[in-house]
């Protein structure tokens, strides 16, 4: 932080990193998270919010002190509205702002896209939710996630719709991010390897509301099914619309399209719907009761679908700040490597790129607008 940045913080009333203040003071130490709070995935973004706020308020009220000073943790909360180019001015505002690192991003396009600023601040960064392999394979020490990856959850996908599905021949549609792309080509590799007929690949884009076109030309091509790569805003809407249009194709999709949400913007085709989830279902996590109970208590509502993996993330950037027995990010980015942390989400420890050494893929469908989980493969 430089002192102009500095001097504007405190005009601006912000309270300053702890490696910038007189030893032995109380400190305000601020943890930064970034996701979409606006738009279409803000539901998702407001949950790894009030994830990441959850574990906060938790570890505040028991108190936390790291090298004889009592720390207040502080949630720096900003919106990249899930939009690469806003991720990176999101990330220089969360660095310029003294963050000791960031629950973040959401979305695999912005993770990537605003790597290379906290890398370059040595800023951890621990995504609950990219999936997209390319995120921590850039050659950065900071880039971390709490989420299986693509290359785990397209395989899985392709061999569920092959061996428990039967599925023969399958349409390939992604919504030209770097998530809904990255999976369906992952998906689409294991599908040819396992002997299934890609039909076609087709692209839309994540702001699409109308598939109808693309639709009738899947449905002259009588797929078994229909792999969406991309997310619940635009996934809803695409089951929805191929069955009004008397496609009895079965869609597949990853965690984009494994949301409660989807019961909403599909409608009655959710129950076409098969996909998978990047973890463990939350009933299965060790203390996903206790934290399933504490959400509902302080928000008033469940949670959607990532609150669990930015909670988690909270509690490993504190972990390594108490090993670091530091507030300086540097050194707390140094102690990451060593992490070995049960969270709620399981036992917590990284790879050399930052991905989860033990993770998890779980596959779901839906029966009376409820999320069913029909296995759970450890990877
Ligand atoms: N994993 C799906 C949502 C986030 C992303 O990877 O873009």
């Amino acid at each position: 932080m430089s002192t102009i940045t500095r001097n504007l913080a405190i005009l601006a009333g912000f309270s300053l990193p702890a490696y910038f203040t007189a030893a032995h003071a109380d400190q305000t130490v601020l943890i930064g998270h970034a996701a979409p709070l606006t738009g279409g995935m803000a539901q998702h973004g407001k949950d790894t919010e009030s994830g990441a706020l959850l574990a906060i308020e938790e570890i505040n009220a028991k108190g936390l002190v790291v090298a004889n000073q009592k720390i207040t943790l502080k949630l720096d909360s900003q919106d990249d509205a899930g939009d690469p180019r806003t991720a990176t001015q999101v990330a220089q505002k969360l660095v310029d702002e003294g963050i000791v690192g960031v629950v973040g991003h959401l979305n695999s396009g912005t993770s990537i896209a605003a790597s290379k600023i906290y890398s370059d601040a040595n800023v951890v960064e621990i995504s609950p939710s990219a999936t997209n392999p390319a995120y921590t394979l850039q050659g950065f020490r900071s880039t971390f996630r709490l989420v299986g990856t693509d290359a785990q959850q397209g395989p899985a996908l392709a061999r569920f719709a092959a061996n428990e599905l039967k599925i023969k021949k399958v349409a390939v549609v992604d919504d030209s991010t770097a998530y809904g792309q990255g999976l369906a080509n992952e998906f689409e590799k294991t599908a040819k390897a396992l002997g299934l007929t890609v039909i076609s690949h087709e692209a839309t884009n994540d702001k699409a509301v109308d598939f109808r076109a693309v639709l009738t030309k899947i449905k002259s091509e009588s797929p078994d099914a229909i792999m969406y790569g991309g997310m619940d805003a635009t996934g809803g809407p695409f089951a929805k619309q191929a069955q009004q249009l008397g496609l009895k194709a079965k869609v597949l999709g990853g965690d984009g399209l494994c949301t409660p949400t989807m019961t909403l913007l599909a409608g009655a085709a959710v129950e076409n719907v098969y996909c998978t989830e990047p973890g463990v279902p939350l009933e299965k996590m060790s203390q996903g009761e206790r934290f399933s109970q504490s959400f509902q208590k302080r928000f008033n509502h469940p949670i959607d679908l990532y609150a669990p993996y930015a909670y988690d993330a909270v509690y490993i950037i504190v972990d390594a700040m108490k090993r670091a027995n530091s507030t300086n990010p540097e050194k707390i980015l140094a102690a990451m490597k060593n992490t070995g942390y049960q969270g709620v989400t399981g036992p917590i420890a990284f790879d050399s790129k930052g991905d989860l050494k033990q993770g998890a893929i779980s596959v779901y469908t839906f029966r009376n607008k409820q999320m069913n989980v029909l296995s759970v493969q450890k990877m």
